[in-house]
């Protein structure tokens, strides 16, 4: 069924990027988190990261790292950070975002999986290396414009 930000419990409006925020409640399978924004014309890359807390020092783990890349050959990176180490990434050879252009991307979240769509598409999924329950922080960072974030509950 169509999901908009309209949908969303919580909504987070023309974010200052680099953004970190809290995921309300938490993150449960079912739930689902929408990012609309616009990628600038001279874009090189920027990534979405749902985290297990917002330390810098150390660096917090990362559960998913989503890296859309736009030089060279296109695509997007995802992988985990643990203890302050990437883990192996996987690349998918195929990037549906545009510079210049606006986007919206959709975050679902499985018992064991994150998938990833968008623009309605699917585009990807992501095996958890880092258990749901201790994913609590949202950011953004990198040449992204976000208009939205909205987190649509389980229930
Ligand atoms: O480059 O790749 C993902 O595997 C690294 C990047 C790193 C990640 C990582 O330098 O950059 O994309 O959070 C980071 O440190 C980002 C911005 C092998």
């Amino acid at each position: 069924s169509p999901m908009s930000v309209a949908n969303a419990k919580h909504t987070v409006l023309n974010p200052v990027i680099p953004y970190t925020g809290p995921i309300p409640g938490g993150l449960h399978p079912g739930e689902i988190i929408i990012i609309q924004g616009t990628v600038p014309p001279d874009a090189d890359r920027f990534q979405i990261d749902l985290s297990s807390g917002c330390s810098t020092k150390p660096r917090s783990d990362v559960a998913l790292h989503f890296s859309p890349r736009f030089k060279g050959s296109p695509c997007v990176v995802c992988n985990s950070l643990l203890q302050e180490n990437w883990g192996k990434e996987e690349t998918l050879h195929q990037l549906p975002y545009k510079r210049g252009a606006p986007f919206e991307t959709i975050i679902l979240v499985h018992e064991d999986v994150f998938k990833v769509a968008v623009n309605g598409t699917h585009l990807l999924q992501y095996k958890h290396r880092i258990p749901l329950n201790r994913v609590d922080t949202f950011s953004v960072s990198g040449k992204v414009k976000v208009h939205a974030v909205g987190y649509i509950p389980n229930s």
